[in-house]
């Protein structure tokens, strides 16, 4: 009787004093303002190259309080439309075979994932192959519209603002709408979402910083004690890149150039040309003809030094005025008093080729497009620039972390909070990367270290069948032997040197160049990449 009672006692105890504690503990969870551009490269901010002409004081002092990445990656894309799987890699933590949409292996009349309960999505495979193995039906059905197995189907359900908001989170969210994880989006308790790439205020970067003050505004009026995670997205610089007056002055470009044509905007501020530009892609890379490549508002198929330069220009008047627009809220959160108990992320969703390597899309594996900025700010983050080898798909993980919260058993990322915490310098040591949204098997690329590896190929095209091999610390550009001709040193004034180049068919990097095609192999079979290249042995 007296266990029972005493039992009782400390229950209503317990019930005064939790609420209080509860409270007390809200007011210090951290805040999150997870800022993502759309198709920015990391490789004209100052951060990651200080002789960039692009001016972001902002984010200048972001990374001078906080830690930039220098490896920090998106997986990839099974899509032209790499934003989609970036997306869904952002908001659920998966690998990019492992999400919605994924076309990957699956066996016929295999049992469909109950997603009720966070399943083990390596063990399910395997026994998912096994399984189709025992009943000799191995081959993969294109007919069978079956759902992806290696996805939990209420995966949305343990995604960012799923797991915030059960954790007690106040979660909003502004963006461009559209080649996104739509199922995820609905669950941000507050959503602004629409695609902005004009230049006014109801069209442009404007509105995304407007909808957050208005949040920010609200939350202080109605005195909110939750913690927040805003999820604040910009459409831009995404094309069109339609910049904002004073801002292509500064850059010296104009919204409506018509290439080939008489007009030449670019004047002594438009930015120069990138030093690994060229006038076309010397290969069929497996999507060349994608909307990217051939139709993209001011360029087109164009890639002479007077467009990409008046594009770049366009490009960094958007990414200024993104600058700018963070600015806004930064200024808000402080005077609120917020700024402080705030982990601000800046990233996004890939990077973009616009001129380099006769590209100007994000459908490519070089570095400009693979890579993304990221950089973290925020209570107990070091100072400092770290190699990091991250994804994209690491932040769900790192931001539960942060926040005290347990990580859904559907993460496959990593937290980084040990690397921002200064006492890990990677979370792993090989990055894999995948291109097939045209032909296939498309395209793939394995870094390890300072090397890295691309194989390209479009089934059917024995000159499509292209391997590059690069060492980034020399050749951190990745010069082929195009960039060496006389048209493009005159334009880049960069002469690249004898070893700056492909280095695949070099007999002195045999022994490497075996070495990143067995890891290539290897990170393709451990992410169930259901595609091989003409010299992988066929998939088990
Ligand atoms: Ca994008």
């Amino acid at each position: 009787m007296n266990t029972t009672r005493y039992f009782l006692l400390s229950i209503f105890v317990l019930s005064l004093v939790l609420p209080v504690f509860a409270e007390a503990a809200d007011a210090k969870r951290p805040n999150i303002l997870f800022i993502i551009t759309d198709d920015q490269s990391p490789l004209e901010l100052q951060c990651y190259n200080p002789n960039s002409p692009l001016k972001t004081p902002v984010l200048n002092k972001i990374a001078a309080e906080g830690m930039v990445f220098d490896r920090a990656y998106h997986q990839g894309s099974w899509s032209g439309a790499v934003c989609r799987p970036s997306r869904h890699m952002v908001m659920c933590g998966r690998t990019v075979w492992h999400i919605p949409g994924a076309k990957g292996f699956v066996p016929k009349k295999m049992e469909i994932l109950d997603g009720a309960e966070p399943v083990d999505a390596k063990k399910m495979n395997k026994e998912a192959k096994a399984k189709a193995k025992a009943k000799g039906k191995t081959k993969r059905n294109k007919k069978q519209a079956l759902p992806n197995p290696l996805v939990p189907a209420d995966l949305a359900n343990y995604t960012m603002a799923a797991v915030f908001n059960r954790a007690g989170y106040a979660t909003m969210r502004t963006c461009k709408n559209g080649n996104s994880y739509e199922a995820a989006n609905q669950l941000f308790t507050v959503r602004k979402d629409k695609g902005c790439r004009g230049n006014d205020e109801d069209s442009g970067s404007r509105w995304h910083a407007q909808q957050v003050l208005d949040y920010l505004d609200e939350r202080a009026k109605s005195k909110e004690k939750k913690p927040f995670l805003i999820y604040y997205g910009f459409s831009h610089p995404h094309d069109a890149r339609k910049g904002r007056e004073f801002l292509l002055e500064k850059y010296g470009a104009i919204n409506d150039y018509k290439p080939g044509g008489e007009n030449k905007p670019t004047n002594d501020k438009t930015p120069k040309l990138p030093p690994n530009w060229l006038t076309a892609h010397p290969f069929n890379n497996s999507h060349m003809n994608v909307r990217d490549e051939v139709s993209v508002n001011g360029v087109g198929r164009h890639r002479d030094e007077v467009t990409i330069r008046n594009e770049i220009g366009r490009y960094m008047a958007c990414c200024e005025n993104i600058d700018i627009q963070i600015g806004r809220v930064l200024e808000k959160l402080k005077e609120m008093g917020e700024l402080d108990n705030t982990y601000i992320f800046f990233t996004s969703d890939h990077g973009i080729a616009i001129g380099r390597h006769g590209l100007q899309g994000k459908q490519n594996l070089y570095e400009h497009t693979w890579r993304v900025p990221f950089v973290v700010k925020g209570p107990g983050v070091k100072k400092g620039r770290v190699e990091g080898n991250v994804y994209l798909l690491d932040v769900l993980p790192t931001l539960c972390d942060l926040a005290g919260i347990e990580q859904p058993k559907t993460v496959e990322g990593e937290s980084l909070k040990p690397v921002l915490e200064g006492k890990k310098e990677e979370v792993r040591d090989i990055l894999y990367g995948v291109y097939c949204g045209g032909a296939k098997p498309g395209m793939r690329a394995v870094r390890k270290g300072d090397w890295k590896l691309i194989k390209y190929e479009t089934a059917g095209d024995e000159k499509s069948k292209v391997t590059q091999l690069f060492n980034l610390a020399e050749n951190p550009n990745e010069f082929i032997k195009q960039h060496q001709d006389a048209e493009i040193v005159k334009g880049t004034g960069v002469t690249p040197t004898k070893s700056q180049t492909n280095l695949a068919d070099n007999p002195k990097y045999a022994a490497k160049r075996k070495e990143m095609e067995a890891l290539l192999l290897e990170q393709m079979k451990k992410h169930d990449d259901p595609h091989r290249f003409w010299d992988q042995p066929a998939r088990e």
